[in-house]
């Protein structure tokens, strides 16, 4: 097992790419803290074909800066089949945790890569604080290229406080995003990730939609070609949601 301390994490990303597990070696920890309440965000993303990784957080809850079966007894995983993309978003309060990426051994085969980016954003507002957007795109749920019109139900909460849509518009296509069904505040935002890097940096949210309460949210018009990622973020609790996707084609 591969143990990395990154020590405090803030909410610059901090990225392991090309990282690898191998048969003998099938589990990397990156330990690291937050000093105040914060959301930790883990992404797992570019996991070699064929293979399968997983995620794990967990907090060291006797603080003996040590994972250990106690710490294990709760946490949060992530871990979708094959060499899906794997997210974790967490409001939590500070202390030491320890991010674990593991090998899945029935989905693969030899040496599996991956690449991890981490980080801590910072809640808005004062108490009780909401969740801030995460600053990473793992493609959660991949819609692909939009024809017609695409609806997804989900739900955001402190144990998850961001979801990642990706799709793409093809030339002459619009789209109209919606999100509505909430119990409590959610919002959305649109992006580019231009650098294809994974991150959102800056300039590359195209537009946000950051209604109060369960008012719903709406991004229209959209209408350049390209490939985008939409965030459904929490605010303020757990929620329900309805997300819709409506395409249309643009007149020659
Ligand atoms: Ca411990
Ligand atoms: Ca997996
Ligand atoms: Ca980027
Ligand atoms: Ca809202």
């Amino acid at each position: 097992m591969a143990l990395v301390n990154l020590g405090t994490l803030g909410s610059t990303p901090v990225v392991k790419n090309n990282s690898s597990l191998t048969t003998s070696d099938t589990t990397d920890v990156f330990q690291f803290k937050i000093t105040s309440g914060k959301n930790i965000n883990l992404s797992l993303t570019d996991i070699s074909a064929g293979d399968d990784a997983d995620i794990r957080l967990f907090k060291d809850a006797n603080l003996n800066g040590v994972l250990d079966d106690f710490d294990r007894k709760a946490g949060l995983v992530s871990n979708r089949g094959s060499n899906q993309d794997e997210a974790i978003n967490f409001k939590t309060s500070s202390g030491t945790f320890f991010a674990e990426v593991s090998r899945f051994a029935p989905g693969s085969s030899g040496d599996v890569s991956y690449n991890l980016a981490l980080s801590a954003t910072q809640p808005s507002g004062t108490l009780p604080i909401s969740a801030s957007s995460s600053n990473l795109l793992p493609k959660e749920f991949v819609l692909g290229d939009l024809s017609g019109n695409v609806t997804r139900t989900g739900n955001v909460s402190n144990t998850n406080t961001t979801d990642v849509y990706n799709f793409s518009l093809g030339f002459r296509q619009s789209v109209n995003i919606q999100l509505d069904g909430l119990s409590t505040d959610a919002d959305i935002r649109l992006i580019r990730d231009s650098n294809n890097n994974r991150i959102v940096d800056a300039g590359e949210v195209i537009r946000s939609s950051t209604n109060a309460g369960i008012t719903s949210e709406l991004i229209s018009n959209i209408t350049v070609a390209g490939n985008y990622f939409l965030q459904v973020t929490e605010a303020t609790g757990n929620t329900n949601y309805n997300l819709a996707f409506n395409e249309s084609s643009i007149p020659a």
